[in-house]
């Protein structure tokens, strides 16, 4: 792969907005990936391997609970600095980026919010250091847009709870030590339970053959009379919305991901179309060329403009699941979009692993279909537009 010569659009001086901290975390993030994550990542999708060597460097460039406060190991940082944490790292790959959503928002945020202060000290500084991973288990094989029909259960056996079920598609999955899991008890009610590698009756085996997401492990997640104790329980919230709540925070984590995805395929073809000559001109020149480019730093800016608004409202606690999933669907469409005619730009070169787009662009096709697919975002904002759910 080339040397990493990213230059970040901002097209309507939105640094500007941004206060001194969120400037220096986004740096720090942005120098790290040019660092440690552009030489290697490559290598690592070609081979389907998740780069662990990374994961000390993602705890210190406080990718691993930015919003969790300091007293329990995470940075105590604002939603903004969070977004643009993710903006960065995703600019590098999106499978890293997933490492680290999992980690924040589905591992450590449940634990935060509903768990109670015993779980938070024992789990969360080991989860923000990175010495401990973990992975979030909702989707099962017949379960995927429809949650709330998991099959997955718990029994309460007086002294424990006894485990059964399995969910697939898991991130992280296949090294995590802690996997957050939500389950039905007999009454049918969904909670939170946190498993630990080691416990009997609880393996992980990995998804093979994936053409996306090539640098994060994707697995499942089985249980067999897997004897949970009692403690393990996450008892702050109950019901769907416990598991949508962790959705919510991942899913606009992702809205500023993808966003770093999209700048780093316009960055390259902008570069090779300056760069690359045919018919005696730059292909920057023809007219065609420009009407790409100029569209992507158009959708690009509108991007970050709704990412910045959204995470406004997030600071101030006024983000509605419905604002989320507008900017998720829209952003990420948007990235999948910029990276197909990015590679098109770049012509055959384009398909190689010397450039990063289409790398970004089989990534994206993970990113579109995870934390709610492109159709269910769609019918969110649909519901709370209408008032009628078309779901079902
Ligand atoms: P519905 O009847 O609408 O809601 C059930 C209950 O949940 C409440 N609720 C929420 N609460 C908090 N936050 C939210 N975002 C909420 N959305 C809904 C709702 O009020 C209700 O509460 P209550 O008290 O009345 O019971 O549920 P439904 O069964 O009709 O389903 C709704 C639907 C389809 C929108 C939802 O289930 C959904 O979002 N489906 C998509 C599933 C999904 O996103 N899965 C993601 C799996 S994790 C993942 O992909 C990780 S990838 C990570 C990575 O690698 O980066
Ligand atoms: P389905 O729900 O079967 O959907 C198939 C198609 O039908 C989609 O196009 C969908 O939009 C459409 N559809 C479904 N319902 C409706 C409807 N009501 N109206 C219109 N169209 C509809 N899950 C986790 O729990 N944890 C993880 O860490 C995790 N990581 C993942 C990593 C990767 C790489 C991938 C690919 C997935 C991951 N997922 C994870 C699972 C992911 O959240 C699901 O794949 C996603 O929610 C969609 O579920 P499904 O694949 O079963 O598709």
């Amino acid at each position: 792969m080339r040397p990493d010569l990213f230059e970040a659009p901002d097209y309507y001086n939105l640094d500007d907005l941004f206060s001194e901290e969120h400037l220096l975390v986004r740096d720090a993030a942005r120098q790290w990936v040019k660092r440690d994550v552009s030489p290697i990542i490559e290598e690592y999708a070609q081979k389907a391997e998740f780069p662990k060597q990374i994961i000390s460097g993602l705890a210190e460039i406080g990718a691993f609970g930015p919003y969790i406060p300091e007293e329990y190991g995470g940075a105590g940082l604002d939603q903004i600095s969070y977004g643009l944490i993710m903006q960065e790292i995703e600019r590098g790959d999106s499978g890293v980026r997933s490492t680290a959503s999992v980690q924040s928002s589905l591992v450590m945020y449940p634990i935060y919010t509903y768990g109670n202060e015993e779980q938070r000290k024992k789990y969360l500084p080991k989860l923000a250091s990175g010495e401990w991973m973990g992975s979030f288990g909702l989707t099962e094989p017949n379960h995927g847009s429809n949650p709330s029909g998991m099959e997955t259960k718990y029994k309460d056996m007086g002294d424990h709870y006894l485990l059964n079920g399995a969910k697939l598609w898991i991130s992280n999955s296949p090294f995590c030590d802690v996997a957050v899991v939500w389950a039905k008890n007999e009454e049918g009610r969904i909670h939170g339970l946190i498993v630990e590698r080691g416990m009997e009756g609880f393996s992980t085996p990995e998804t093979h053959n994936k053409w996306s997401l090539r640098a994060s492990a994707t697995g499942e997640l089985i249980f067999s009379d897997v004897k949970v104790p009692k403690e393990n329980l996450l008892t702050g919230k109950t019901g769907l919305g416990a598991p949508l709540g962790c959705l919510d925070s991942a899913r606009y984590g992702i809205s500023w991901g993808a966003i770093g995805a999209a700048m780093d395929c316009y960055d390259t073809a902008l570069r090779y179309a300056k760069e690359r000559i045919q018919f005696g001109k730059p292909i920057a020149a023809f007219q065609l060329q420009q009407k790409k480019l100029a569209e992507m730093i158009t959708e690009i800016t509108k991007a970050q403009l709704l990412a910045f608004r959204l995470g406004q409202l997030k600071n101030e606690g006024r983000a509605t699941t419905a604002q989320i999933s507008m900017a998720k669907r829209n952003n990420v469409d948007m990235a999948i979009k910029i990276a197909r005619e990015a590679r098109q730009i770049l012509g055959g070169m384009g398909i190689t692993g010397e450039y990063s787009i289409m790398r970004h662009m089989m990534n994206l096709e993970s990113v579109i279909t995870y934390e709610g697919t492109h159709d269910i975002h769609l019918l969110i904002t649909g519901l709370d537009i209408t008032g009628h759910s078309a779901f079902k």
